[in-house]
């Protein structure tokens, strides 16, 4: 009889995963419907009526810019076709980026918006974007990555069965912890940073002194609850966004990496799109990421204010930041040719063409 019980009980527990029913299903952005299981695309084609849905999983939350413009994209779409419903999800609920990426190379989720970080765990050559201190302003990234460098990058991406769509923006990551106020690389000395899965972040932080740790977005808040990290960084709307001042006292103003978002769609799923629906897709893409760059840079401001109220803040002098770029020197020599040295000189190149340096 008690066997009987619970097995019943597994099934039930099974039957409530396989539909979300564990409190925190991903409902997507006001279309109501949950998610249908994916397997080939079928079951996911199916939305209300024939529309097939498109879901757009986000790590951010949806107070994020980067949501904002994921909403902007569906408007977009939906306004120009009845094909498709877009679905767009946030904070995870899909999947982490690298999850995520795995299921679009799986065909069992359409779009995913994700720091390239992760990407580079797929296609060494992504990697090229987290050498520390090599882009320093917005106008710098947007050159880089709407030319022949962004075209390049975008090409590598059909071997990995992906498309990338368009360049939308994560930004300039600044460093916060809850233990001491970080105006020198001296002060990074043994504190637990939390890094996005990737080795070159995790070659840097360990360079400057400090002691690394892989994680997904996921997980961070609450391992910065919890003290299993003593830091993080990210740009300035994730920061204040996502609530870290809660559990993180200093902010400083680092500004040691930028990271790009990628608009990207798996190829398996893209093939079997009509060429009009794919440029429906790709414009709406592109028009949304222009949208979002706008307003991650008006956002990245109003954070900044909000969490000077909230935080020590602490300004990188010149001098200091010219030792933090001297100390992930031998990080950019040793990552060279796993990135691929020919990247790295066209990357290195094309913003040395661009700032005149
Ligand atoms: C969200 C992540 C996040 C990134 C990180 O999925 O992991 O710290 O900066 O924005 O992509």
């Amino acid at each position: 009889m008690k066997v009987k019980l619970i097995s019943l009980l597994m099934v039930l527990v099974l039957f409530l995963a396989a539909c979300g029913g564990g409190g925190n299903d991903p409902a997507p952005a006001d279309n109501g419907d949950a998610p249908a299981e994916t397997e080939g695309g079928e079951d996911a084609a199916a939305g209300s009526g024939d529309k097939r849905v498109i879901r757009v999983s986000n790590g951010i939350n949806d107070q994020h810019p980067a949501y904002e413009a994921s909403l902007r994209f569906k408007e977009l779409v939906e306004e120009q076709t009845d094909d498709f419903e877009i679905q767009v999800y946030h904070s995870g609920q899909i999947a982490d980026d690298r999850s995520a990426i795995e299921m679009l190379q799986l065909g069992t989720l359409e779009i995913v918006v994700t720091s390239t970080s992760p990407l580079a765990n797929f296609l060494p050559e992504y990697g090229v974007f987290d050498l520390p201190f090599t882009i320093s302003d917005p106008a710098t990234a947007d050159e880089l990555l709407d030319g022949p460098f962004g075209e390049k990058m975008f090409g590598l991406l059909e071997s990995q069965g992906l498309v990338g769509l368009a360049w939308w923006e994560n930004g300039f990551r600044n460093l916060t912890n809850s233990v001491r106020p970080v105006a020198s690389v001296d002060d990074l000395n043994g504190l637990k940073i939390r890094t996005m899965e990737n080795e070159i972040h995790l070659d840097a932080w360990r360079e400057m002194g400090a002691n690394p740790t892989p994680m997904a977005f996921t997980e961070l808040f609450t391992a910065m609850q919890q003290g299993t990290v003593d830091g993080q960084e990210n740009p300035y709307p994730t920061i204040d966004l996502s609530q870290y001042a809660e559990v993180q006292e200093h902010i400083s103003d680092t500004n040691h990496v930028y990271t790009p978002f990628l608009f990207l769609f798996s190829k398996s799923i893209w093939d079997e799109l009509s060429a009009d629906q794919q440029t429906i897709i790709h414009e709406a893409a592109l028009e949304a990421g222009l949208f979002n760059r706008e307003r991650n840079r008006e956002v990245a401001d109003e954070s900044l204010e909000r969490l000077k109220e909230g935080m020590t803040f602490t300004e990188i002098t010149d001098e200091e930041r010219a030792r933090f770029q001297e100390a992930v020197q031998p990080v950019i020599e040793k990552h060279k040719d796993s990135i691929g040295a020919e990247i790295v000189d066209e990357y290195l190149n094309t913003i040395s063409e661009i700032t005149g340096g």
